[in-house]
């Protein structure tokens, strides 16, 4: 089955060395069978001719594959464009793939005068040196541009390690501060594996897992946390959570740590929900107090005052977590699965083997 991520199955762009060694090799190959009877100048000429061909060929032929095999930008998922802005930056991005395609052009021109001048050499040597200027200027060229096909590659193998979105599945996005508990919730109900640990910023990237209930697959993302600043100041790593937010969330499940063991203060941690839930009007949004198990009653009971109706889990137990996912499943109307759901959860064993999607 072809990845969900469109990135996943570009074939390896080439080096701009490795390009020109390749066609090089490609090059030399080239054996043309001509008479004896045909004088020495003429089959050097004929040689050296195809050789030169062929290089220009194999090297034309590696740009045209590393710029056509990339992905259109205009037609990419609006999550996986954010996120191409995000990690290479679009305009960059466009501007290598637009010089690349521009010297197959100049390629032809540069190849197409060394060989009219090869038609008109009158000594073997000077074919020869022909062909090895153009060999030159094409590489010199190749060099020239090696910075946009660096940038290609670098854009192909970080989008490439993205997970893949079926942008057609329901979506629960979880977000909140870091070290505030979302793996631990979204590792617990889904196919999802990501790293949980007792420090923050262990999540540094969209991690997609599945809940498949009656045939439907539901689309559960963990995201990196978010710190509350302006967005300005928010680094690649915050931003790709927001993107989460923006682009696949049908609903979010905005998680507080009233405890403050995450590290930071409940108060900052509200400035968040705030702005997400303003930036983000549209998306139905959860409001889950996680972790209370260890938050001091009083911290517990000013937190209840602040944010009135919010959830409260034990996400490392279960505790809490069932109704939490009815609700938000209830949000992106899949009430109909309700009790599927519920069997579903039930039936998830705590902690080491739960399902997954090999
Ligand atoms: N006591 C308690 N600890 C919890 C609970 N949920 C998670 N933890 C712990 O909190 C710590 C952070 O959990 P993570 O799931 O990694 O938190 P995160 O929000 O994904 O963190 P980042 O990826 O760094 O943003 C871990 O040590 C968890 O074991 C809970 O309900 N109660
Ligand atoms: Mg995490």
């Amino acid at each position: 089955m072809p990845s969900l991520n469109p990135f996943a199955d570009i074939p390896r762009i080439m080096t701009s060395e490795e390009i020109i060694e390749f066609a090089h090799n490609r090059s030399l190959r080239k054996n043309v069978k001509s008479s004896l009877r045909i004088a020495r100048l003429e089959r050097t000429r004929i040689r050296e001719i195809s050789r030169t061909q062929e290089f220009s060929a194999q090297v034309k032929a590696k740009l045209r594959e590393a710029v056509e095999s990339f992905p259109s930008l205009e037609r990419l998922h609006p999550f996986y464009l954010e996120l191409a802005e995000i990690l290479v930056g679009i305009d960059r991005l466009k501007q290598a793939l637009g010089a690349i395609f521009n010297c197959i052009a100049l390629i032809d021109r540069i190849v197409g005068s060394e060989i009219v001048a090869m038609k008109r050499a009158t000594e073997p040597e000077q074919i020869k040196r022909l062909r090895s200027a153009a060999k030159g200027r094409v590489s010199s060229l190749l060099r020239e541009t090696s910075g946009n096909l660096d940038t290609v590659i670098k854009a192909k193998t970080m989008m490439a390690s993205l997970p893949g979105v079926d942008p057609n599945s329901p979506t629960i996005v979880c977000a909140g501060f870091p070290n505030v508990g979302k793996s631990t919730l979204v590792k617990a109900v889904s196919t999802a594996e990501p790293e949980i640990a007792y420090y923050p910023f262990t999540t540094r990237e969209v991690i997609v897992g599945h809940m498949t209930v009656d045939n439907n697959v539901i689309q559960v993302v963990d995201t990196p946390g978010i710190l509350d600043r302006s967005m300005s100041k928010r680094n690649q790593i915050e931003r790709q959570a927001i993107a989460a937010l923006k682009y696949l969330a049908n609903v979010v499940i905005f998680m507080m740590d009233p405890s403050e063991t995450c590290g930071w203060p409940f108060d900052e941690q509200l400035n968040l929900y705030n702005e997400v839930r303003r930036m983000f009007a549209v998306s139905p949004m959860i409001v889950v107090f996680n972790k209370v198990d260890i938050t001091p009653p009083e911290q517990l009971a000013a937190a209840r005052s602040r944010v009135p109706g919010a959830r409260e889990i034990v996400a490392s137990e279960g505790l809490g977590v069932q109704d939490l996912m009815i609700e938000a499943l209830d949000s992106v109307d899949l009430s109909s699965m309700k009790e599927s759901v519920r069997k579903y959860l039930s039936a998830l064993p705590r902690g080491e083997s739960r399902p997954s999607d090999t």
